[in-house]
């Protein structure tokens, strides 16, 4: 049985048992055995007492770092504390909310709109940082949607999400949203090839007809976020990608399978080349062929959505075409460098030299300098061109091989202390080895089948270091039973010293992939704490309870409606009839740090809102029957949050 047989046996079959039985006690008690350290016991930890001293975070007090994790599945953004494990917050991104009324009010509602309709639940992977000179800055954090091609930005001050823009020629916009060293732009390539631009095609057309994209979306602005321009590229599977920075600022490297151009799930088809590729991009030089006009305008249906924080409101903006540069009119824009074994993540170390190739297919590493890299690209030293991208030599790139003795590589982080951290799927641990010397340092078993890890900072120019997370897809026992369905988990080792230590697991929201963390301080001096009430230009707000009103027009009514503790005003309302589109502005009146009020209103579809300080939102209501409807506060506001009612007459039309 060979590697790849392997590995999907693990993904179909994935008990531990199964595969562990399947690899071989001899080599677990290879990896296990010297993966422990001393005195830790049967599940993994140091001892009880060390390690709950150094998550302990005491009451009242605040965590060292902020983490986000994507939701996977979920289509959201997780945020903890770091070391304590603590669930701070879920923000909503690609997904209706009933925590937050996201997708859910008139204002947000056009947040989750694409050229396909509303869509509002995707699958969310990769959050990053905006950074500024390669450090994660605390602006924002982005994150992609992977079924319907999407990237999103959250607001750090509001940890809200406030733009959505849509990726054309893309399906599974899985390698996404990496970011560039100063946010200039985040990426996103195609994991599935289609048709560019779209069209009816037999699928078996494929080499003909399925074309690769990498886009370059505009980040540094907010509201302004756009496809600035995509790279047509073969047929191939972008998965996953990091940008350059120090020396190797202006490039982006993005690993592909199936170099085959295979279309069918078959493995033995799709994974059959001994060497794939990792396509470098030198985005500065695209740069320069766009603004010499090189770019063909081509047709692409898109959306690009903005929440406006003054007005409160979101709005939709279709997009008609792209700029698409092509390789081959294009020399020294694109090269693709040789890597073992359908590499999955792609990690560019904090010093911009070494590019770690992981080779999911493989037991080792391949990491690629970018020194020998542009030395080759200076010589033309070209083994042969696919589509008019030069293939680099092998020889050329590559700088070291970690032997890593694991199976399975995903992904890499770094500590900034020269030490390098990946992730083995298959054999279920974390392998520290040393940049540079290629040795392994350390390995420590995960529970189970870790996918991506985090370490704060780790794959920008200066990490924090000090903690490590693996996040896993595999639960089971590690928690109390909850039916068929087990949270995934994350785990916390501390790395600060030469061997890592386990400290804690916690459970995650949806499927964490991967994860980002910053020092909270860079956050938190920024953090709103209301909105400013006289900042509220949204169309239909109100400044004072005197204002509050119901305006008629033909079956439209609007409600102008105040809360502040803790009643609304108007609290009765008449006059409401079958068939009217009853819309309800709720301005919240409050000028307190987390004094948010709720409305909920019987029976209507949307059912609820919740309305933060000097915020308003609206709840869109279609009466379907005559009767007395209660409305009241859903947030307990004051002592006198269960008196925060009121009633709504409905008459026959
Ligand atoms: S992928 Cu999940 S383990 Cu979407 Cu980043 Cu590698
Ligand atoms: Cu307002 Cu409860």
């Amino acid at each position: 049985m060979n590697i790849s047989e392997l590995f999907n046996l693990n993904l179909y079959n994935n008990t531990m048992k199964t595969y562990l039985n399947l690899i071989g006690a001899a080599i677990l008690i290879t990896l296990w055995g010297c993966g422990n350290n001393g005195g830790s016991d049967k599940k993994g930890a140091m001892s009880n007492a060390k390690a709950a001293e150094k998550v302990y975070v005491a009451p009242g007090e605040y965590d060292e770092f902020y983490a986000f994790m994507s939701g996977g599945f979920s289509g959201q953004l997780s945020v903890y504390g770091l070391p304590s494990g603590r669930l701070l917050k879920v923000i909503p991104v690609f997904s209706q909310d009933a925590e937050k009324g996201y997708g859910y009010n008139e204002e947000t509602i056009p947040m989750l709109n694409t050229s396909y309709g509303f869509v509002p639940w995707d699958d969310a992977h990769h959050p990053e940082l905006s950074q500024t000179d390669g450090v994660p800055d605390g602006r924002w954090i982005f994150i992609n949607g992977n079924n319907t091609p999407r990237i999103a930005r959250i607001d750090l001050t509001t940890f809200e999400t406030t733009e959505i823009v849509e990726i054309p020629n893309s399906g599974g916009n899985h390698s996404s949203p990496f970011i560039t060293e100063n946010s200039e732009y985040v990426v996103a390539g195609t994991r599935f090839s289609v048709p560019f631009p779209q069209k009816d095609v037999a699928i078996s057309s494929y080499k003909e007809n399925f074309k690769g994209s990498i886009s370059y979306i505009r980040a540094d602005e907010p509201g302004k976020m756009d496809v600035a321009f995509q790279i047509l590229v073969p047929g191939f599977d972008y998965d996953l990608a990091h940008s350059g920075k120090g020396k190797s600022h202006g490039w982006t490297f993005f690993t592909t399978y199936n170099s085959e151009e295979s279309y069918t799930l078959k493995e033995v088809n799709a994974s059959q080349n001994d060497k794939d590729f990792i396509a470098a991009v030198n985005w500065k030089k695209a740069e320069e062929y766009l603004a010499q006009g090189k770019a063909k305008e081509m047709p692409a249906d898109y959306m690009h959505n903005y929440y406006d924080e003054e007005t409160h409101m979101a709005t939709s903006t279709k997009k008609k075409s792209v700029k698409v540069l092509i390789p081959s009119e294009c020399p020294g824009m694109i090269y693709y460098l040789p890597t073992p074994k359908s590499p999955h993540g792609v990690d560019v170390d904090p010093t911009g030299e070494y590019i770690v190739g992981n080779g999911k297919l493989s037991a080792d590493l391949t990491v690629h300098s970018f020194d020998k890299m542009i030395k080759a690209i200076e010589n033309e030293a070209f083994d042969t061109e696919i589509d008019g991208i030069p293939v680099l030599k092998f020889e050329d790139v590559v700088i070291g091989t970690v032997q890593s003795g694991g199976l399975g590589p995903l992904h890499t982080e770094f500590d900034g202390k020269g030490n390098a951290y990946t992730t083995f799927f298959i054999s279920s641990e974390v392998v520290k080895w040393k940049l540079g010397t290629w040795e392994v340092i350390d390995r420590a078993p995960c529970y189970y089948s870790v996918g991506h890890l985090m370490i704060p900072g780790g794959d920008s120019r200066k990490p924090w270091g000090k903690y490590l997370v693996a996040l896993n897809k595999i639960t089971k026992d590690r928690y109390l039973p909850t039916g068929p369905e087990m949270n995934h988990s994350a785990q916390l080792y501390d790395i600060s010293g030469e061997k890592m230590e386990l400290l804690l697991d916690f459970p995650t929201i949806g499927e964490p992939h991967y994860a980002q963390a910053i020092a909270a301080d860079v956050v938190m001096k920024n953090s709103k704490k209301i909105y400013p009430i006289e900042h509220n230009k949204h169309p239909h707000a109100i400044k004072k309870e005197s204002e509050a009103k119901v305006v008629r027009e033909g079956n439209v009514v609007r409600i102008y409606m105040t809360s502040i503790r803790s009643h609304f005003n108007p609290d009765n309302i008449e006059g409401i009839k079958v068939g009217d589109k009853v819309y309800f502005h709720l301005t919240n009146l409050e000028q307190d740090w987390d004094t948010p009020h709720g409305l909920s209103v019987m029976g209507a579809r949307n059912a609820e809102l919740l309305v933060m300080p000097g915020q308003t939102e609206t709840l869109l209501w279609e009466p379907q029957r005559p009767g007395i409807y209660p409305f009241y506060c859903t947030d307990f506001c004051s002592a006198l949050h269960q008196e925060m009612q009121g009633y709504i007459r409905v008459s026959e039309a």
